[in-house]
């Protein structure tokens, strides 16, 4: 191939980047994250740091990516910053301990912080591409994120052009970029298929410095193997939508799916595969797992809208290998699309995202273990949830082998308030929020969705509420069950009055 860029390896492209400046990368989840760069200025940093001088440079991403991307860096202590959500165990530390500086995003703002100038300056963009034109036209791969704005944000691009992605993933994208108010308009979006922008990102050609050639596979992870309780929880989700499609609260056509990531979410869709009454769906979502390639192929999902393929290995030569079927049934958008608030409620999603822990008011918390531990962030959770047609969370009814009760007095973080969360689902049961007031709600998550060893002791809790409060909360004793785990190591059994 004979383009007009300077084609530079990965050392030569990671020498050009200064210490303190910012990268825009590919990349949401492992799916088109860049590899190779971010590989060679870890190197780079470790030789800077050896030799005495600082270097820490600042990592803007769409999501959570690869070893090679946050785990490199992190290792080679070279991230000064990073958002949004992440998911590497070294990073995940380092922020915990303060030696990164962590800001967590709704995925769907990132782009546009990054336009008005909050997220500092964008010196640079590192993005995975499976083709380019030599007029800037750049094909990406198995992600969009925020790699089109970070491109046009940028000072300088630089581009790994990645021969594992075949080049026949041109069409799976729809690249648009809202305006700005006052100029913004509506994103015409009416259906999970409908497409609103182009195939291609383009970019000023005068920014690309450089071309980086290399031949690697995303680093996604296979699943880990389903268990009862991941089982348990995804039927009962599926049993849920199939009750409130035959109480008429779901139409028969069903409504598009969005589902976050992890094993949980995996399961709940392969149970909604599963299900003989619910009818062949579509899916409005940030992550597309492996559970629902199968699914695409036997047609029980009819068509998938996303930001990322986050396919393992194996799962991403069945779609590659038949890129033409999958081309017409999946799309790949910007997370500014893709998660977006007027889209989202527009098409009524019924959105699946995960819990650490739920409040019996009905507050959740997905990002913080005993709420000063970061876990990953909030992703996409809050974008769907707070604009859904219905809200479902879900996650096991215990933690650490039943010491640590999912459901709990007050939730030690906030993420998703009380407000937009409609149903929560546990192995143990369906809380169904909608229309209850802070005691009912109670009342059903304690006697649906709470491991049994808990519920004697959450009654206990709500006895001792005074009474004449709207919700059932004593600021004495909310995070007496917490307190306790951390003072004995397990959250049952607890003696309320040494709390008071
Ligand atoms: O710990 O890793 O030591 O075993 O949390 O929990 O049950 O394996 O579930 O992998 O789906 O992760 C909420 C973190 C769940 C994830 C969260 C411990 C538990 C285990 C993982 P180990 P599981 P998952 C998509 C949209 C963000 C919100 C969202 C997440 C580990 O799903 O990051 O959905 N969600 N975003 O033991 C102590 C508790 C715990 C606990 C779980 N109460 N206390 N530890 N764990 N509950 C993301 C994107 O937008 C890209």
């Amino acid at each position: 191939m004979s383009l007009p860029f300077p084609i530079l390896t990965a050392e030569e492209a990671a020498e050009l980047i200064q210490n303190g400046q910012n990268i825009g990368f590919s990349g949401f989840t492992a799916a088109g994250a860049a590899k190779a760069v971010p590989v060679a200025l870890a190197k780079r940093a470790r030789r800077e740091h050896e030799a005495g001088r600082p270097f820490k440079v600042g990592v803007l991403t769409g999501a959570s990516t690869g070893k090679s991307l946050d785990g490199a860096l992190a290792e080679a202590e070279a991230i000064s910053f990073r958002t949004p959500y992440q998911g590497n165990a070294t990073l995940r530390k380092q922020i915990n301990v303060g030696n990164v500086k962590f800001f967590d995003m709704h995925l769907s703002m990132v782009p546009q912080s990054a336009r008005y100038g909050a997220l500092g300056k964008i010196n640079w963009a590192v993005v995975e591409a499976c083709d380019i034109t030599a007029g800037g036209g750049i094909v990406l791969t198995t992600s969009v994120g925020a790699s089109n704005t970070y491109m046009r944000l940028a000072d300088k691009i630089i581009i790994e052009l990645n021969a594992n992605h075949p080049t026949s993933l041109l069409g799976m994208h729809d690249i648009f970029e809202p305006q700005d108010p006052p100029m913004r308009t509506d994103i015409p979006i009416f259906s999970a298929s409908d497409r609103v922008g182009s195939p291609i990102c383009v970019v000023d050609p005068k920014k690309i410095v450089g071309v980086v050639l290399t031949n690697q596979a995303d680093e996604s992870g296979a699943f880990d193997e389903s268990t009862p309780v991941t089982d348990k929880i995804g039927q009962n989700v599926a049993d849920f939508l199939v009750a409130e499609m035959r109480a008429g609260r779901i139409p028969p056509q069903f409504l598009p799916l969005q589902s976050g990531v992890g094993n949980i979410a995996n399961a709940v869709l392969a149970a909604l595969g599963r299900s003989t009454e619910i009818p062949p769906f579509e899916m409005y979502t940030e992550v597309l797992q492996d559970s629902v390639v199968p699914l695409l192929e036997n047609g029980r999902c009819k068509f998938a809208s996303t930001c990322a393929l986050t396919l393992s290995p194996e799962m991403m030569k069945n779609v590659t290998g038949n890129i033409d079927f999958f081309r017409n049934r999946v799309l790949l958008r910007p997370q500014e699309i893709s998660n977006h608030p007027e889209i989202v409620r527009r098409l009524g999603i019924v959105s699946m995202n995960t819990a650490i822990e739920v409040d019996i008011a009905g507050n959740v918390n997905s990002t913080h273990v005993m709420g000063k531990t970061l876990m990953n962030g909030i992703g996409g959770s809050g974008d769907f949830t707070r604009n859904a047609y219905m809200s479902i969370f879900s996650c096991p009814s215990t933690a650490k082998n039943g010491m640590i009760s999912a459901i709990v007095p007050l939730a030690t973080h906030m993420d998703h308030s009380e407000h937009s969360v409609n149903i929560v689902v546990t192995e143990q049961g369906v809380a169904d929020l909608r229309g209850k007031d802070p005691y009912e709600r109670a009342k059903v998550l304690i006697d649906n969705c709470a491991h049994p060893d808990y519920r004697e002791q959450l009654y206990d809790y709500l006895k001792l509420i005074e009474a004449g409060c709207h919700e059932p909360m004593s600021l004495e004793l909310g995070f007496a069950m917490h307190r306790h785990f951390l003072k004995t190591g397990d959250m049952r059994n607890i003696n309320w009055g040494d709390y008071k």
